[in-house]
């Protein structure tokens, strides 16, 4: 149940994606909003506490760890919002469950080419009315810093809301997955060296626009971003990534395998 098909496989290895829409039913989308806002009401009220780890500050970001969790805060300090956590189904059962899903892991192990899988990442993007853009980058030259087996990660974003255009869905530049490691930016501070310099490319971007519960699997390298959310409406998604059985997470280093005996029969 749940595996690639032959024109997924396909896609994915001459585009670097592909996507499959309404997943997840409404039922079982409200259950996953409420506990990643109950991540972040945890988050916010323990960083008002001061349980929390000294603000690094890298160009205009600003990251702290809370509770286990990684925090991205919004640039913009009359913002007082998280942007991302990770990992995070630390802080929600529920949210572990997400992670055991075989609709999200099955199509990733068919894609590895492994069938006993751990967890490599999860982050949950928060994108608050007025959220910040995500320039151009690839997970692959980020993650090399960490990852156990960079080349078999596959990763995905899980929408918990309809993704749009004005409020700041994913976008991809199909078919950039084949460069590997493209330039970063120049003269862009620390942070710009894991941007993509996107100048140079003859292929188009696409937007992932896509309603709440789709998912659209991704390889490390294809080039991505996202844009302001210009709407007063939350745009919140989960992103997951898996490798092989056996190896530590990117952030904590901590295993964290994944159920695969919650594939129904
Ligand atoms: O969720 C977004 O807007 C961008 C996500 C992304 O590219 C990332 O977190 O790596």
């Amino acid at each position: 149940m749940y595996e690639v098909t032959a024109a997924e496989r396909d896609q994915f290895e001459k585009l670097g994606f592909f996507t499959r829409p309404g997943q997840f039913s409404a039922t079982e989308l409200e259950e996953i909003r409420a506990a990643a806002e109950s991540a972040h009401q945890r988050v916010l009220e323990a960083a008002e506490r001061g349980e929390s780890g000294e603000v690094d500050q890298v160009d205009n970001q600003k990251y702290q760890d809370v509770l286990g969790s990684t925090i991205k805060w919004e640039w913009d300090d009359d913002l007082r919002a998280v942007r991302s956590m990770e990992p995070v189904f630390q802080l929600e059962k529920r949210l572990g469950a997400v992670i055991d899903d075989p609709r999200l892991w099955k199509p990733c192990a068919d894609i590895i080419g492994c069938s006993e899988l751990s967890l490599f990442s999860d982050k949950l993007n928060v994108k608050r009315p007025g959220g910040a853009p995500f320039p151009w980058h690839q997970e692959g030259p980020y993650w090399a810093y960490g990852a156990e087996d960079l080349e078999r990660v596959v990763t995905l974003i899980l929408y918990l809301d309809d993704a749009t255009v004005d409020n700041g869905c994913l976008w991809i530049i199909p078919g950039t997955h084949r460069y590997g490691a493209l330039e970063s930016l120049k003269d862009r501070g620390t942070l710009g060296r894991l941007y993509t310099d996107v100048d140079r490319l003859e292929e188009k971007p696409l937007a992932m626009d896509l309603p709440a519960g789709s998912v659209a699997y991704f390889h490390r390298d294809i080039v991505h971003g996202s844009q302001t959310n210009r709407t007063d409406q939350n745009r919140r998604a989960y992103l997951l990534a898996y490798q092989p059985s056996g190896l530590r997470q990117w952030r904590n280093r901590e295993h964290r395998e994944i159920r695969t005996d919650s594939l129904p029969a």
